[in-house]
């Protein structure tokens, strides 16, 4: 397949914050776009986002006179071409946003082409031994703390982890019931005019401190929601109150054996907990490690800004890790994500595809979730602009 054509628009996402939608036309005038979501919470290995000005300027002078009328009959061809023009780590180059632009947008041409979805041109190409079609446990956060709200919770993100029993339909409309439970509640004992959203559109609300949603979480799983299965699951985002070799939390200070000991202390009071996301600083995978031993197997310690989808941080820290986060923004292109996901199920590392805090309309994550068969989707509540992934969710395995 040849390019003609690529261009780049600037849009908003669910933060009104610039980013970026790229377009590219075929040589039969066929159109594909993607648009590309932006984290707050970042690690410092992601790849680098350039924005609208660089991208229009790489896209003319550095990429445009190179990619036009070639020929590319594989995302693994496009990626990599891509990627040695680029010729740095973290896409300083090009932009890790314009080149995931340029990847999804390429996918789906070639999906239109094919008349399949993208789901299948990604697992054809990407997953060829995955043929399960089991929907992934949706990872919905129902209070926001840390750098995605703004309330005295240390811990990013407090989650409901939904397992899809009958259709994925019935599993958003029982956590719909739940966060509107779980609104009325805050409404009855905080008082309305307290209660704002996070980012993700999670409550915001101030809470005693920063383990109380847990046993809040717990409490009304276990007497109003029994039937529904649900676990709880957490994003701490450990980096964002990191400072100096110490950790603070709810104004306490705490150093990397005694933040070991608080969580192991604390998930053994949370008899359904499931899983802790990046519950350390980036750069210490020795105490990731360190709790994931002293946890039951069944738990998950999950890497997110300790990895970000980067199959050489993988092969770094995968005794660190029994989970991971994958968003393709961090790396740049469909393929590297891909070989991120693939190295992780050769290591048995739990694989959970996520949005990012400032999300866009475009669902791609949930067709890589269902050509790789993830385990999970980490895509907040059934609520405002979080709504489409489910809906795309309910489309293509309902
Ligand atoms: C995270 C993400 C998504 P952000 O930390 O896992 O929840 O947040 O997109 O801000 O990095
Ligand atoms: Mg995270």
């Amino acid at each position: 397949m040849k390019i003609v054509n690529i261009e780049v628009n600037e849009i908003l996402d669910s933060r009104g914050e610039k980013t970026l939608e790229v377009v590219l036309t075929d040589e039969n005038y066929n159109k594909a776009s993607s648009q590309i979501p932006k984290g707050k919470s970042t690690g410092s290995r992601e790849a680098v986002s350039l924005g609208y000005q660089k991208a229009k300027e790489n896209l003319k002078e550095k990429i445009l006179p190179e990619v036009l009328n070639k020929e590319f009959n594989t995302i693994t061809e496009l990626d990599n071409f891509l990627l040695n023009l680029d010729g740095t780590k973290n896409k300083a180059n090009l932009g890790g946003d314009l080149t995931l632009g340029v990847s999804i947008s390429f996918a789906r041409l070639l999906a239109q082409k094919n008349k399949k979805e993208l789901w299948e041109i990604l697992r054809e190409e990407f997953f060829q031994d995955e043929n399960n079609s089991t929907p992934p446990r949706i990872f919905a956060n129902m209070i926001n703390g840390g750098e995605h709200a703004n309330n005295n919770l240390a811990f990013q993100e407090y989650i409901v982890v939904a397992e899809t029993k009958e259709n994925v339909k019935k599993t958003k409309e029982s956590l719909l019931k739940f966060y509107n439970a779980l609104n009325e509640k805050f409404k009855k004992e905080i008082g309305s005019e307290k209660i704002s959203l996070g980012d993700e559109a999670g409550f915001c609300v101030n809470l005693k401190n920063s383990e109380e949603p847990f046993f809040i979480l717990e409490k009304m799983i276990k007497e109003d929601f029994s039937e529904s299965n649900f676990k709880i699951a957490t994003d701490i985002a450990a980096n964002s109150f990191y400072k100096d070799g110490k950790y603070i939390i709810d104004d306490k200070e705490f150093d990397e054996p005694s933040l070991v000991k608080y969580y192991t202390t604390l998930f053994k009071k949370i008899e359904l907990f499931l899983s802790i996301e990046d519950p350390f600083y980036e750069n210490n995978p020795e105490s990731f490690e360190k709790l994931k031993n002293l946890l039951d197997n069944n738990k998950i310690i999950v890497g997110d800004d300790l990895t970000t989808t980067n199959l050489n941080e993988i092969e770094k820290f995968k005794k660190s890790i029994n989970g991971i986060i994958i968003k393709a923004n961090q790396i740049g292109s469909l393929t590297e994500t891909a070989l991120a996901i693939n190295t992780a199920k050769n290591y048995d590392i739990k694989t959970i595809i996520s949005h990012r805090s400032g999300e866009t309309d475009d669902c791609f994550l949930i067709h890589i979730a269902k050509a790789s068969n993830a385990y999970g989707v980490k895509i907040g509540p059934p609520q405002r602009e979080r709504i489409l992934k489910y809906d795309e969710l309910i489309r293509i395995y309902d």
